[in-house]
């Protein structure tokens, strides 16, 4: 068998290198890389068989043209020059009679890729439609560790291996991050203790030595009573923050005494003695290492949270500590020069931004200057992942909306669209890849000739270009070409040199990073700033969450499931079969409310209502509901999580707020009757 590398494209830190097993031109078999160094051979249930959802009978092949209801997914065959022309005519009318800026892109990570993810931004700068700010995912964390360490590179997760206390903070790790094990288990091998703070009991709470179960939202007071306990008792590295940091005698005087171990037990439900317990272990390891989730920053308060956390590893002086510090998002992406395909220059002043996190309210906008007559999709599944579904879908439905959906399966958005356009998958297109969660750069070369007529983001933004006159020659490139173009614009941008030889052929090039890089602090002071006076307020402190305001009665967290990333995989019936969206409800609020194991249950708020089958389970706490994945709409009752969750925004960077939320529950039945009762009465 034929074995070429590749690289996995999805949304996961993990970013593996891939090897194919090739016979007569088709990928017969999928396994992790031994070479690439955070894969080390190993892959997630998803992708041991990648050649399933490649090969896949659910693969769109051709260009579709709708000829049934918006949503109903009936659609004719029509060529990609139709197709094209059919979508350029439609947008010559709007840009003449609405203008530019009613066309609205909507894409996220789809494909980790460079290129793919790119791919469209140069195009509809040219357009001069609306921008999108991609904000779906975890900008609040980011904001939350720039406004304490600035542009710092957080720390590898391979230096975890040195750490004897490592602490897995709002991360699933083994459903999100699972290469990052092998690394604990080397720290283990050691003696190191793992703690996992979480909402409920993961699995990977239970691979864990110690589990906290946190009150949703409220790490940040964690954070706090921990830093009271360092201070109290004298833990705190004080060489070290006289050299380094920036404020904290300041939190210590203001701040820290209101967050007494009672307080802080108080707002999180984590005892005092756990509280004090867990400060004691980390501030007396030799190398605190933390891992970062995003979890934690999906609230109203989710800068401040992830600006709170990122504070505790200054007062005991984990940077200085090899095995020691602290691992948010890998800064990987900072090796490439990403103007080179994004081309911000492109972008017109004064230029209308939205926010992804709206799309349901921007989509229903009625007046003239703010309504969006178009809505070109490309690696992102709205109607099912982005919050509060029923907006959304009451946008997508509108028939004065002209939708394009360029996708690898017949997804809930890609059913409302008008032209719906198929894509290539990470096999059939060329890429470079950089990761979030780790170091490493790969380059992947397509391997399989394009399922049916299926192409990537890149020549479909290629097409359109010529399609809409851009004259621009930088829309002739290649992928290739501008693949060549990033990697020789990693020289300029990586403080030492990157195997540009290696990185060329398609093998995993490590960011070589310098011996001193956890002590390089880049902020404007060169010190780490827990007080930040370009911040407001300028010391952290706790806010509550956005959910404190909501009546209903349960905290609903709807975090990953290990089968499903995001939206996608629910194309894979070997994943997927034997399960539903189930909802986890602790014994004693299902005895209060005499509810059985397995029953349908109906949750509601303000924003919708959605069908589950019903977990009795002590994994989850009295008052926390939870459910894992985000799902088809075919594969529920009447739709997924995101019935539930909102548009509200995070503290900074306009973020969503996935489980900020509470929900009311009732028996599906029950509910069932009421509604009977209410149309006898009608
Ligand atoms: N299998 C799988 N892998 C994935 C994904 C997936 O859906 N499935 N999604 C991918 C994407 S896009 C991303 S961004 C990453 C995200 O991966 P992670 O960083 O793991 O973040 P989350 O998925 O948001 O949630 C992680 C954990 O935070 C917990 N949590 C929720 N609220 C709180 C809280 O207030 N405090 C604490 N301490 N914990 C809380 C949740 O219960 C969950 O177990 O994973 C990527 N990888
Ligand atoms: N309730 C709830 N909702 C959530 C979350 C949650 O925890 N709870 N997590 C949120 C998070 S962290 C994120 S990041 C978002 C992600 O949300 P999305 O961006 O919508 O991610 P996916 O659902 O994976 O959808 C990606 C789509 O891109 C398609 N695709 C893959 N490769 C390509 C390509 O090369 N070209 C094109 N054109 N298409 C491609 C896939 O077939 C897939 O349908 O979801 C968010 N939604
Ligand atoms: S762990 Fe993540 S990067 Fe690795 S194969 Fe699975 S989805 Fe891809
Ligand atoms: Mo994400």
């Amino acid at each position: 068998m034929e074995i070429r590398k590749s690289v996995c494209p999805y949304d996961c830190p993990d970013c593996c290198g891939l090897l194919i097993g090739m016979e007569n031109g088709r990928a017969v078999k999928v396994a992790g890389d031994p070479d690439h160094p955070f894969t080390r051979g190993t892959l997630c249930p998803k992708m041991a068989h990648y050649e399933r959802t490649v090969y896949s009978p659910l693969r769109i092949l051709t260009p579709l043209r709708r000829t049934g209801k918006k949503g109903e997914g009936r659609f004719m065959p029509i060529s990609w020059e139709e197709a094209i022309s059919l979508i350029t005519e439609q947008w010559k009318n709007i840009i003449r009679t609405n203008g530019a800026e009613s066309i609205l892109p909507y894409s996220y990570a789809g494909s980790m890729g460079t290129i793919q993810y790119s791919a469209g931004h140069a195009f509809f700068y040219d357009l001069g439609a609306a921008s999108l700010e991609r904000t779906i995912c975890a900008p609040a964390k980011a904001c939350g560790y720039q406004d304490v360490m600035g542009q710092t590179l957080p720390t590898d997760p391979q230096e975890a291996q040195k750490s004897d206390c490592i602490i897995l903070w709002s991360i699933s790790m083994l459903a999100t991050n699972i290469h990052f094990k092998h690394d604990i288990d080397i720290a283990r091998a050691h003696g190191a203790k793992v703690y996992c703070i979480d909402t409920y009991r993961t699995r990977t709470a239970d691979y864990a030595d110690h589990f906290i179960r946190i009150r949703p939202g409220t790490d940040g007071a964690l954070a706090l009573g921990m830093m009271h306990v360092i201070r109290r008792d004298g833990l705190a590295d004080n060489a070290f923050i006289a050299q380094h940091v920036q404020g904290w005698e300041r939190l210590c005087d203001k701040i820290l005494p209101h967050y007494t171990l009672g307080k802080t037990a108080d707002i999180t439900g984590v005892s005092a003695a756990t509280i004090e317990e867990l400060a004691h272990a980390y501030a007396t390891a030799h190398a605190p290492f933390i891992r970062l989730g995003s979890g934690q920053s999906r609230y109203g308060n989710g800068a401040m949270t992830s600006r709170l956390i990122t504070c505790l590893p200054a007062s005991v002086g984990a940077y200085a500590k090899p095995g020691g510090g602290l691992l948010t998002s890998a800064s990987g992406s900072h090796a490439l020069d990403k103007s080179i395909i994004r081309r911000p220059d492109k972008e017109k002043p004064g230029i209308r931004h939205i926010n992804m996190c709206e799309l349901g309210r921007v989509l229903n906008q009625k007046d003239p200057a703010s309504l969006i007559k178009s809505l070109y999709v490309y690696s992102s599944n709205p109607a099912c992942t982005a919050p509060d579904q029923m907006q959304v879908l009451r946008g997508l439905a509108r028939e004065d909306l002209f939708t394009v959906v360029h996708e690898r399966f017949l997804t809930d958005t890609a059913r409302y669209a008008d032209i719906v356009l198929p894509a290539t998958t990470s096999l059939e297109h060329s890429d470079l890849y950089y990761s979030y969660g780790q170091y490493v750069l790969e380059r992947s070369t397509a391997v399989i000739a394009p399922i049916g007529e299926s192409k990537s983001n890149w020549q479909v933004f290629s097409l359109l270009a010529k399609a809409m006159n851009l004259p621009d020659s930088f829309y002739n490139q290649t992928e290739e070409e501008l693949i060549t173009a990033l990697i020789e614009s990693t020289g300029r941008f990586w403080p030492l040199p990157i195997d540009k030889k290696k990185l060329s052929a398609g093998i995993p090039v490590p960011l070589p990073l310098p011996p001193d890089y956890k002590l390089d602090f880049r902020t404007p002071s060169g010190k780490i700033e827990i007080e930040n006076p370009r911040c407001q307020p300028s010391l952290p402190d706790y806010f509550p969450p956005h959910m404190n305001q909501d009546p209903e009665s349960f905290s609903f967290v709807n975090s990953p499931d290990a089968r499903i990333l995001d939206s996608s995989f629910n194309e894979r019936n070997d994943l997927l079969r034997r399960h539903t969206m189930e909802l986890m409800m602790h014994p004693s609020d299902a005895r209060r409310l005499q509810f059985i194991d397995g029953q349908q249950v109906q949750a509601s708020n303000a924003q919708g209502r959605a069908t589950f089958t019903l977990r009795i389970t002590d994994r989850t706490a009295p008052g926390v509901l939870v459910s894992e994945g985000v799902w088809w709409k075919k594969h529920t009752a009447d739709g997924n999580t995101n019935r539930l969750t909102t548009m509200r925004l995070t503290d900074q960077g306009g973020g969503s707020t996935f489980y900020d939320v509470r929900i009311n529950i009732e028996s599906a039945e029950k509910q069932r009757q009421k509604t009977a009762e209410k149309n006898t009465i009608l």
